[in-house]
């Protein structure tokens, strides 16, 4: 309609979230969304966009860039953008604000994937280095912008929860710190994508998603209240759904960016499932990266179930129906590349995972200069055998973990490609000292253990060539390599690293069976090769 008014984006610009006519422009058009914010699922999105140009919103939350969503928006058409603020049919780029400005700072240490939005893995001798990883170095998992919340308003927050038949009650964060106990939980948080690079690596085939080695793992005490607490007093009946007969299967969780994600109602009011609405990582707020100021914290499920800056819960018969829900989080057959997504669950607890995250090259043990005969009292055959042969050191370190609680009992390590295998030594991090009880808290395992290893590593396994041999552009690889010159003699060896935990379950032997397009659970056994000249 060419009779539609002209406006300068200065003026737009005047109907930002907090105004009462949220207003947006798409192209060179101008919308007023005041009626569309309440009646969207994405609404949120929509508001965050509101006084400016919304393609640079829809640009990261793709699934919107979609006909349906422009027909909608087309009712809500109000007039143009004025011609002195375009350039080439669209706001000039000075104009256009990006969504990713108010992003915090982050610790230059972490291994950046992607920028905007903020993807970062911790770095392995980082990572290991403590059993709680430090709040600045925790890996970082964004799809879209870091929400702000100002400090000085976080208490007023607001979490609303809505039940099966609509009933909704709305929550601060400040009454949920008052009116429900704290509770306390040390627990992991791990991507779905951890070691996605050593899959498509190792296997030689392609995936799609972020190249993660193996930091998208990181390691946290957590503190909020109880989800179940919460549901209760907001007039869920818990006991029913435990008693199996509710017809509410799911808990949906929304943060403020419009991220979403469910769990099983089973996991939400288990007494032992730990699920929390968390405020607090490693005795602090939350930093923004993380959450702030509440979030949800599932232990010993992957990871995209803990929404960051929640503000919504939604008891449901059916699971999220974000695409971080219904897409994305599955894995398919190593065949499977056109796939039905339906036929597929969310993936919600983890299996068995381990990697090496520092390994360092020693001295040459037994070398020619030692004695030949070995000092043995009993058995004095021993001393005409030909001396052991020469070993070169090793020493390794690194983490385990397995989801649904089930704690890790065993590391095993190869230095042979896996011909031979002897156990790493798991640290006792978890375990009460002198009378004190165990730092860790939680009904299960949710936590990570951290496992040492130092052994020689025979001369003659320096020869194999190994079907997966593990690529010396590891990282870890690399840094143990270091020393030996590219040109000129030398032989390698695979040190391997794989975990077992309490119900038994351990890694699959290679990616190439677990292959699956989009790069989840990768969990393989993680192989570094290592390389002497001698
Ligand atoms: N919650 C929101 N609101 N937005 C997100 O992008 N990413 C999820 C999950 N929760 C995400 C989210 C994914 S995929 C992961 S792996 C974890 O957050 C990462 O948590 P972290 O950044 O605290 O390590
Ligand atoms: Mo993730």
């Amino acid at each position: 309609d060419p009779d539609l008014p002209r406006f300068r984006i200065a003026e737009v610009r005047k109907h930002g979230a907090d105004s009462e006519h949220p207003w947006v422009i798409h192209g060179n058009k101008v919308y007023d969304i005041t009626d569309w914010v309440p009646a969207h699922p994405g609404g949120q999105v929509i508001l965050r966009a509101a006084g400016g140009p919304i393609d640079p919103y829809w640009d990261i939350f793709t699934i919107h860039k979609n006909q349906y969503v422009y027909e909608i928006l087309s009712q809500y058409l109000i007039g143009y953008v004025d011609q002195a603020d375009l350039v080439n049919g669209k706001p000039a780029q000075e104009q256009i604000e990006d969504p990713f400005e108010n992003d915090p700072e982050r610790h230059p240490s972490l291994i950046t994937r992607t920028d905007k939005p903020r993807n970062a893995e911790t770095p392995g001798e980082l990572l290991t280095a403590q059993f709680l990883t430090p709040n600045e170095l925790f890996y970082v998992r964004n799809h879209m912008w870091v929400p702000t919340i100002q400090d000085s308003k976080s208490d007023d927050h607001r979490l609303t929860v809505e039940l099966l038949d609509g009933t909704m009650r709305e929550y601060t964060l400040r009454e949920l710190k008052t009116r429900f106990p704290s509770r306390k939980v040390t627990a992991a948080l791990q991507c779905s994508g951890n070691r996605r690079k050593h899959m498509s690596d190792d296997s030689g085939r392609q995936t799609n998603g972020l190249p993660w080695t193996s930091g998208a793992i990181s390691n946290a005490s957590w503190e909020g209240v109880l989800l179940s607490h919460v549901l209760a007093d907001a007039g869920f009946d818990v006991s029913e759904a435990m008693s199996g007969s509710s017809e509410t299967q799911h808990v949906q969780f929304t943060g403020l960016e419009a991220y979403g994600a469910s769990i099983p109602i089973k996991k939400a009011i288990d007494p032992q499932g730990d699920v929390l609405l968390a405020y607090s990582m490693n005795d602090k707020p939350l930093p923004p990266d993380h959450g702030f100021p509440l979030r949800a914290i599932v232990p010993g499920h992957v990871a995209a179930r803990s929404v960051k800056w929640l503000n919504h819960i939604t008891l449901s018969d059916e699971e999220s129906t974000s695409q971080w829900q219904r897409k994305d989080y599955k894995c398919f057959g190593p065949n499977q590349t056109k796939v039905d997504w339906d036929a597929a669950p969310a993936i919600q607890e983890l299996p068995v995972q381990s990697a090496i995250t520092t390994l360092k090259l020693g001295e040459w043990l037994n070398s020619k200069t030692e004695p030949n005969v070995l000092k043995n009292d009993q058995d004095q055959t021993v001393s005409s055998q030909s001396p052991p042969p020469p070993q070169q050191e090793i020493s390794m370190s690194g983490y385990a973990f397995s989801g649904g609680g089930r704690s890790i009992i065993r590391v095993d390590v190869s230095l042979d490609g896996g011909n031979s295998w002897t156990q790493a030594c798991l640290l006792p991090d978890c375990v009460s000292k002198n009378g004190m009880p165990s730092p860790c808290q939680g009904h299960g395992a949710w936590y990570w253990k951290r496992w040492v290893f130092k052994g020689g590593v025979p001369l003659d396994a320096f020869k194999h060539k190994h079907k997966h041999g593990g690529r010396p552009d590891d990282p870890v690889a690399a840094a143990a390599n270091a020393k030996i010159p590219d040109s000129g003699q030398k032989r390698c060896t695979t040190v391997l690293v794989k975990a077992t935990d309490d119900a038994y379950n351990t890694q699959p032997e290679s990616h190439a069976a677990t292959w699956n397009f989009r790069g989840n659970l990768a969990t393989a056994w993680h192989r570094v090769q290592v390389c002497t000249d001698c």
